[in-house]
């Protein structure tokens, strides 16, 4: 069994930050469970495109207000507490933070903890020895 806090991982490695969200990755590929799980918070006033190739994501939202526009479609969601999407077709999609929008984010297959998106969105996928 593993037990951790998220403030325990603040400024580690697990602690990744950009200029629109930081994510602190409390399982990662490491941990070999099949799947990643992270605590991100979306800056208010931020719009970020995703476009996760490679893994498939669930975004839980439990605090905060945006919108999410889903690229392929053009339609748009509103997120608050409670949302969940799930980025079951490697969908582009796009984030509008309002507030800040904290997430808890799982992904399958899991990220390793060094992944951040490229210049289209992408994470790459890296696989754990
Ligand atoms: C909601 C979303 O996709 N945010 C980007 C960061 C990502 N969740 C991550 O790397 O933890």
């Amino acid at each position: 069994m593993i037990v951790t806090h998220l403030n325990d991982l603040d400024g580690t490695e697990r602690d990744v930050q950009t200029e629109n969200w930081r994510s602190r990755r409390i399982v990662l590929a490491k941990e070999k469970v099949g799947f990643s799980f992270h605590d991100t918070v979306i800056y208010a006033g931020t719009t970020s495109t995703f476009h996760y190739q490679n893994h498939i994501e669930a975004v839980y939202c439990v605090q905060g207000k945006g919108t999410l526009t889903n690229e392929e479609t053009g339609e748009v969601h509103e997120i608050k507490d409670g949302t969940l999407y799930l980025l079951d077709g490697h969908e582009k999609h796009t984030v509008h933070a309002e507030e800040d929008l904290r997430m808890a984010c799982v992904f399958n297959p899991p990220v390793t903890g060094r992944e951040v998106h490229d210049e289209n969105g992408v994470y790459p996928l890296i696989v754990e020895d």
